[in-house]
């Protein structure tokens, strides 16, 4: 739960860190993913993906417990071999040629086929508005590895040039036999550098 570890964080150096924000105002960490916690829905994201049983729903099971907020729940059932399904997606304003780092938080319920796998990526667009073809870049966090408690995905992204959108993808992978449930919560993009440099402040 990268999010609730850094709120933990940013508390117990609060001093600091107002000291250092007083100083250097623009250096904060702003999460570029609208609805990114999925309080009531999953608003603000786009559907993708259909076939093999998917289907895909807000959920009151929350990453935090919080029991004013939930989660975004996909469903898999494949008939034959594996299935890889992107079922959710957000576009986001980024720079080229800047490291972000992305990821979110992942329930895989017990007792599922090992073969299940869950995980983020994303992609860059020269377009805005990330319409059109992507640039052929794809990153992706690794997979979630346990079952039965949340679990934070996240890695780094270095855009390319001209990069101008990109798209955070919510991604399963099914095998056939096994209905694949999946839980997303608490995703985030930040800057990477903005990022550091609120961990770097807990320590001047
Ligand atoms: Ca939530």
């Amino acid at each position: 739960m990268f999010l609730s570890r850094l709120r933990t964080f940013l508390a117990s150096v609060g001093l600091c860190f107002l000291v250092f924000f007083a100083a250097v105002p623009k250096a904060s960490a702003a999460n570029l993913v609208q609805n990114p916690i999925f309080d009531v829905s999953y608003d603000d994201w786009s559907e993708s993906g259909t076939g093999f049983g998917f289907t895909r729903q807000w959920h009151p099971l929350d990453a935090n417990d919080d029991p004013a907020s939930g989660s975004f729940q996909m469903e898999l059932e494949p008939t034959t071999g594996s299935v890889f399904l992107s079922g959710l997606f957000q576009s986001v304003p980024i720079e080229e040629l800047t490291d972000y780092t992305f990821g979110a938080d992942i329930l895989m319920p017990e007792s599922q086929s090992s073969a299940h796998k869950a995980q983020v990526f994303m992609t860059t667009f020269e377009d805005p508005q990330c319409f059109g073809s992507h640039q052929g870049l794809v990153v992706a966090t690794g997979f979630v590895s346990q079952q039965g408690e949340w679990e934070t995905v996240a890695t780094d992204l270095e855009t390319p040039e001209s990069a101008q959108c990109a798209r955070v993808w919510f991604r399963v992978i099914g095998s056939v036999g096994n209905v694949l449930s999946v839980h997303y919560d608490n995703a985030f993009v930040f800057d990477s550098f903005e990022l550091e440099g609120i961990f770097r402040s807990g320590f001047e």
